[in-house]
């Protein structure tokens, strides 16, 4: 394994330790999290550790069937003790881009459902600020081109996400623009802006939202909220 992913399993391993018994756990995505829901399998074959969980991503779904994470949602549930995440990128004041996997819009969703949100992420994710990752903004496929064009009025150049040579469609059915805006000082205003625009769904700014970030670097986990 190569040393970013022992950090990843490192960190995702760490964050499961804040899971009690009883807990209804909101479930993000990405490839820290799988470690994440890894762990939280083995509580719970090990332990019997007794937890829900919500997934954000239909592919967080399939992991929490793999290890056995027993599975819930929010017709039964409708607020969760904590939820945890990855990141893609985390400015100074636990300010997040999120989104890089394409689940931005259930993400947002399942963080703002739970008491906590702890994201979990590897060094190389820390920034003075946010931006140089490109930013994911998720819109409605039907006049994506009119809405693409107000968002570039913004200062980037909204780029159309594809996978695979197709073009990439959200688990909402929605298409995902990933938008160079360089450097965001003010996340909270930008996204503001953003989301006021007819055909946007929904930002990959995670604005004031992040109550611990778990920080995992040279075989250390350094908790920061
Ligand atoms: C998910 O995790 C996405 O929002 C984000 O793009 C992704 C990045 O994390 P990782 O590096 O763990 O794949 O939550």
């Amino acid at each position: 394994m190569g040393q970013v992913d022992e950090t990843k399993q490192l960190v995702g391993e760490e964050v499961v330790k804040y899971i009690k018994d009883g807990m209804k756990v909101g479930l993000g995505y990405g490839s820290t999290m799988y470690y994440a829901v890894k762990k939280l399998g083995e509580r719970v074959k090990e332990e019997g550790l007794n937890i829900v969980g919500v997934p954000s991503a239909n592919k967080t779904a399939e992991w929490a069937k793999e290890f056995g994470v027993p599975l819930t949602d929010f017709s039964k549930v409708q607020e969760l003790d904590i939820a945890i995440d990855g990141a893609d990128e985390v400015d100074s004041n636990l300010q997040l881009i999120k989104g890089g996997g394409g689940a931005l819009f259930r993400e947002k969703v399942v963080a703002a459902a739970a008491k906590e949100f702890y994201v979990i992420v590897d060094g190389s994710k820390i920034v003075n600020h946010l931006g140089a990752f490109k930013l994911p903004i998720e819109v409605v496929p039907f006049g994506w081109e009119v809405t693409a064009s107000k968002i570039a009025k913004f200062g980037c150049e909204p780029v159309l996400r594809e996978k695979d040579g197709e073009v990439f469609i959200s688990d909402n059915g929605n298409y995902i623009l990933d938008c160079n805006f360089q450097k965001i000082t003010e996340p909270e205003k930008l996204h503001n802006e953003l989301i006021g625009i007819v055909g946007v769904v929904e930002t990959g700014l995670f604005v004031n939202m992040a109550d611990k970030v778990l920080v995992g670097k040279d075989g250390k986990v350094e908790v920061v909220e």
